[in-house]
């Protein structure tokens, strides 16, 4: 018996070397992001369970050593011998490829994680793993160390007789990730996330490291309607109800919630088995031709707009719109360069269906939020015909004046884009250091003129009318909306350049806004930064040095002795600095700082909700979330 046990063990174990070996085929990185992930996979079982109908609460820790532990109420991963491996069904989940929801059977495997990839994945990246599994009042364990089974499972001992579940501890192998501290944010992003998909399952999540204590408790009754008014709670809805639409066809479980709000932007999250689908789908395509066909035919019905009118195009009907689309199906195909989009084509016609179906009636019930929706949606019909014509105009002028560059921009000599960089700058006088201070083969400057359009309030016509946003679009040489091409860009590194102060922060967020919304491409490939000019500049017998926090400057102190010599003087705005000191701190490619403006994937509508929360026209929440981050921004101005 023990005999063939360790057979079967060794033709385990290379599978899990081959993890091992190539964990970034399985995570997808070894950085903070595929150490998040491993949280991630261990929850989807749970959740599975709770999609089984068998689990209603799931407890996730971050524990004082950066280990992490996730306990379920479900039925517990079976602990009989499971005849195909000879081993406890427990030992295979955790030590066989994808073995993960195939054992016990019974209902089908619906979430997952980055790839799908299991808790064997897992525990061969973690340093050490133990799973306890409550179930007949007993505690059945198992350790494992690098994967590597420590012994055979065993019974612990005695356990409550009501209780059962699942408890898994792992610390992540810090021979494999470059990044071993949890950020909690992130996991309390996603866990939330996970929550909203997942009606009627608490999450809770606490983090038991000294010194940041904290536990927070998700559970929505209200699943993915109550994600809407989450990522609506910024915002200015225009009507009370969320609209929802729920049903299964072909096996296909559909789920739709959404809501207008005031303003422009259009935010719709898609998600198959709770896996975002950034790219969309099939399942997204069915949502948007439910949606544009079923109001056009309700509000010519209606008499809202007349028979010959123009049809309301999806993109009218989406303005304002936040949705969220969850399917969950058995088997899906992912596809694309990042595999982010559903490839099914039977969910196209289950999404559209049921979404017609259920949103006919709603509108039928509802005549006085359709009535508000289609009114907003043929005033998005004018301005898109305002901003369409406004920049047929541009582009028939460009092409008359060959580039036409702005005025103001003072473009650089160097004409490959690889070697190009663009300094956005705010103000004409820290424009025209900048212009005297650069050089000039590869730097551009684009000074701008105060405060910039905030793109959050303003609809599209007033957007392409702006006359710093029109001088951005040309610079950079993309173009915008349909016609962006990434390939056009002229510069490889475009540098938002404010001032240290609360004002400059400000006019930096209101550019990256403008940036997310237009051209997200731009700081998913990683074109954007943000420059950091110095707080303070040291004097001493005539010696100069640059501190960009207050903690350099104390050590800077630190090393030059604290003496009546030191003459310190606080930088107030890029204005204050000479051409020459603003190339020395800021410009100069061997001595600048410049920090990369980078998206998480995992954090699509978190990220959205920060900006509708910076830049919307709701005080409360604004006020929450800078209180919320205070600690994180505290060195922003002081
Ligand atoms: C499978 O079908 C029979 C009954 O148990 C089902 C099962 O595996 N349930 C289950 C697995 N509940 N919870 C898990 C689980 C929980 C965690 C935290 C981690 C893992 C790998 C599985």
């Amino acid at each position: 018996m023990s005999a063939e046990y360790g057979a079967d063990q060794i033709q385990i174990l290379e599978g899990l070397e081959a993890v091992r070996k190539r964990p970034g085929m399985y995570i997808g990185s070894t950085s903070a992001r595929g150490l998040h992930h491993l949280v991630y996979e261990i929850v989807d079982n749970a959740i599975d369970e709770a999609l089984a109908g068998f689990c209603s609460n799931i407890y996730v820790s971050v524990n004082e050593d950066n280990s992490v532990t996730v306990v379920d109420d479900g039925r517990g991963i079976p602990v009989g011998i499971n005849t195909k491996a000879g081993l406890p069904a427990v030992e295979v989940v955790f030590t066989v490829l994808h073995a993960g929801g195939k054992f016990g059977g019974g209902g089908y495997k619906v979430s997952g994680g980055l790839h799908g990839v299991g808790a064997s994945v897992v525990n061969a990246l973690s340093r050490w793993l133990e799973v306890t599994i409550y179930k007949e009042g007993k505690m059945y364990r198992q350790r494992y160390e690098r994967g590597k089974v420590m012994y055979p499972l065993e019974i612990a001992g005695d356990c409550d007789p009501e209780r059962t579940g699942t408890e898994v501890s792992f610390l992540p192998d810090d021979q494999i990730f470059e990044e071993t501290v949890y950020d909690y944010n992130t996991l309390k992003q996603r866990l939330r996330e996970m929550a909203f998909l997942t009606k009627n399952v608490r999450i809770t999540l606490e983090d038991k490291r000294p010194g940041q204590e904290v536990k927070k408790v998700f559970h929505y009754e209200g699943g993915i309607r109550e994600f809407v008014t989450y990522l609506n709670r910024g915002k200015t809805p225009l009507y009370p109800d969320i609209i929802y639409c729920e049903g299964t066809r072909d096996g296909i479980y559909v789920e739709v919630a959404m809501q207008h709000n005031d303003s422009y932007t259009e935010g719709s999250y898609s998600f198959v088995n709770n896996i975002t689908t950034p790219e969309g789908g099939t399942h997204l395509t069915g949502y948007k031709n439910a949606l544009t066909k079923t109001f056009n035919d309700y509000a010519k019905t209606n008499k809202l707009i007349k028979e010959n009118d123009q049809n309301l195009s999806g993109d009218d009907i989406r303005e304002g719109l936040t949705a969220i689309i969850s399917i969950k199906i058995g088997e899906p195909q992912f596809e694309g360069q990042t595999k982010q989009k559903l490839g099914n084509s039977e969910a196209r016609g289950a999404v559209e269906s049921v979404v017609t179906e259920q949103l006919t009636i709603f509108l039928e019930q509802h005549p006085q939020a359709a009535k508000i929706i289609i009114e907003k949606s043929i005033v998005s019909q004018r301005a898109r015909e305002a901003a369409r014509k406004a920049r047929e105009l541009t582009r028939r002028k460009s092409a008359l004046d060959g580039l036409a560059l702005p005025g103001k921009l003072a473009d650089c000599s160097d004409k490959d884009p690889a070697n190009c960089e663009i300094y956005i700058v705010e103000g004409d006088s820290a424009g025209g250091s900048a212009k005297t201070a650069r050089s000039r083969a590869t730097q551009a400057i684009l000074p701008l003129r105060g405060k910039i359009l905030n793109v959050e309030k303003a609809r599209l016509d007033k957007i392409y009318a702006n006359a710093e946003i029109k001088a951005m679009i040309t610079a950079f040489g993309t173009g915008i909306h349909e016609d962006f091409d990434i390939t056009k860009l002229r510069y490889h590194k475009i540098i938002i350049m404010t001032d240290a102060d609360v004002d400059g922060a400000h006019i930096a967020t209101l550019l990256l806004t403008f940036l997310y919304r237009f051209m997200p491409k731009l700081i998913e490939d990683g074109y954007v930064y943000l420059a950091t000019p110095p707080l303070y500049k040291l004097e001493k017998n005539r010696k100069v040095w640059y501190a960009y926090s207050e903690e350099q400057l104390a050590s800077i102190l630190q090393e030059v002795g604290r003496d009546q010599n030191n003459k310190i003087q606080r930088y107030k705005g890029l204005g204050e600095m000479d051409p020459e000191q603003l190339w020395e701190t800021t410009m100069d490619p061997e001595r600048r700082i410049l920090k990369r403006v980078t998206m998480d994937p995992d954090q699509l509508s978190e990220i959205d909700l920060t900006f509708t929360t910076l830049m919307g026209d709701q005080v409360e929440p604004r006020r929450e979330f800078i209180e919320e981050n205070a600690k994180k921004v505290r060195n922003l101005d002081i």
